[in-house]
């Protein structure tokens, strides 16, 4: 009962990638490093364009800032494009300077709000030279104690600290806004729901939207739900995918739970957000013990198997079954798209790209992962948070 999805559909699907996946990263326990680890943002895009020389589906990549600082970004554009990709979504980075203890936007000291006010200008003075689109600010601000700081006036001091930078913000340039419910602070977020993302970026304007981290939810939370809420209100502005076991795990997308993915994916296309460049999809993932390319070329790969599935799905069928409310049926179509083995059309269309059939298997095959571990000694390598 399910569909074929059409080249013309699977081409839609365009991924950013993370610089700071190619850096070394682990847990507050251990950081494992690996050869070959890049020790520059120059060596992160080359890693990141085997992504999408081997996929097709990660054209761009996401920057960290300051851990993706360089002194000429001209040439790291440049250097990209030689590469056949291009610099996404600017990070800013308010969660690693001791001035940010209590706070960033809204913290209760003006002079720290606008160190971090500035901060995000300057983030702005990068996208420029950059290129990029995108802002993305996700802010650790928060308190452990109750009674540490007002929640209010928390809110009532981050409103005006965004209100700061979006009036810096360009008319081809847009904020998203990222919430998540703990973690570093452990009794309140300043962010920590789509609500509140929802709340800020409308009091700001068109050009601010949320961003959806799938790890960033209460264990249960029905993320497609948001998904939805968030299209209908045109207020979706990116994706950061991952997978999770426990809490913000930065797991590789699909692998913890590929029937959530395919919802969430399912929800997307409903909405319209499929392709639609003002939903941009990233992945936010850290690969703590698996080698890092490979890892982000099975991430990629997870979320176009789940798009495919997704595309299998019989619409018409479904809106039949939803109108005879026969619970049943809508819920055995909705089943035999997720069961569908997408995998041989996928190959199919791949071969038809000039794309490597298996990109995996290319990417192992090819060597480069030998080279850089014999290229790439000396000096320190990238990690996460440099
Ligand atoms: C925070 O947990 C987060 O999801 C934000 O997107 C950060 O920028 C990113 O992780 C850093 O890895
Ligand atoms: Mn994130
Ligand atoms: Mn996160």
């Amino acid at each position: 009962m399910a569909v074929t999805p059409t080249p013309a559909q699977l081409d839609r699907l365009q991924i950013e990638v993370p610089s700071w996946a190619y850096g070394n990263s682990g847990t507050r326990f251990r950081v494992f490093t690996t050869p070959g680890t890049p020790r520059d943002p120059f060596e992160k895009l080359a890693d990141a364009a085997e992504v999408h020389r081997h996929t097709g589906l990660a054209p761009t990549v996401a920057l960290h800032y300051p851990w993706d600082k360089v002194d000429d970004w001209d040439a790291l554009r440049r250097h990209a494009e030689d590469l056949g990709v291009a610099l996404g979504t600017v990070n800013s980075n308010t969660f690693q300077d001791d001035d940010f203890k209590f706070g960033s936007l809204a913290h209760p000291d003006a002079r720290i709000r606008r160190k971090a006010v500035d901060h995000h200008l300057e983030c702005i003075e990068v996208m420029h030279a950059t290129g990029s689109r995108d802002l993305k600010v996700w802010l650790a601000d928060g308190t452990n104690y109750p009674g540490q700081d007002s929640i209010r006036e928390r809110q009532d001091r981050l409103a005006e600290s965004l209100a700061q930078i979006y009036a810096e913000i360009d008319e081809e340039h847009r904020m998203v806004l990222e919430y998540k419910f703990f973690e570093p602070a452990f009794y309140h977020t300043d962010i920590p729901d789509w609500g509140t993302s929802y709340v800020h970026c409308l009091a700001l304007g068109d050009r601010a939207k949320v961003v959806l981290d799938t790890g960033h939810h209460a264990p249960g939370t029905n993320i497609e739900f948001i998904v939805a809420q968030l299209l209908r209100l045109g207020k979706l502005g990116a994706f950061d995918f991952n997978s999770r076991f426990y809490a913000d795990d930065d797991l590789i997308v699909g692998a913890a739970d590929p029937f959530q993915l395919f919802r969430i994916v399912v929800e997307l296309i409903a909405g319209g957000g499929y392709g639609d460049p003002d939903v941009q999809l990233v992945l936010d993932q850290c690969h703590n013990i698996e080698a890092k390319v490979p890892g982000q070329i099975r991430s990629v790969l997870n979320v176009q198997e789940a798009i495919a599935k997704a595309l299998s799905l019989d619409t018409d069928a479904l809106a039949v079954a939803r109108r005879d409310c026969d619970v049943l049926l809508a819920n055995e179509i909705m089943m035999d798209a997720y069961a569908t083995d997408v995998r041989p059309l996928l190959t199919e269309h791949r071969a038809a790209k000039g794309l490597p059939e298996n990109p995996m298997r290319a990417f192992l095959d090819s060597g480069y992962l030998d080279r850089i571990a014999a290229e790439r000694v000396g000096g320190t390598q990238a990690g996460w948070g440099a």
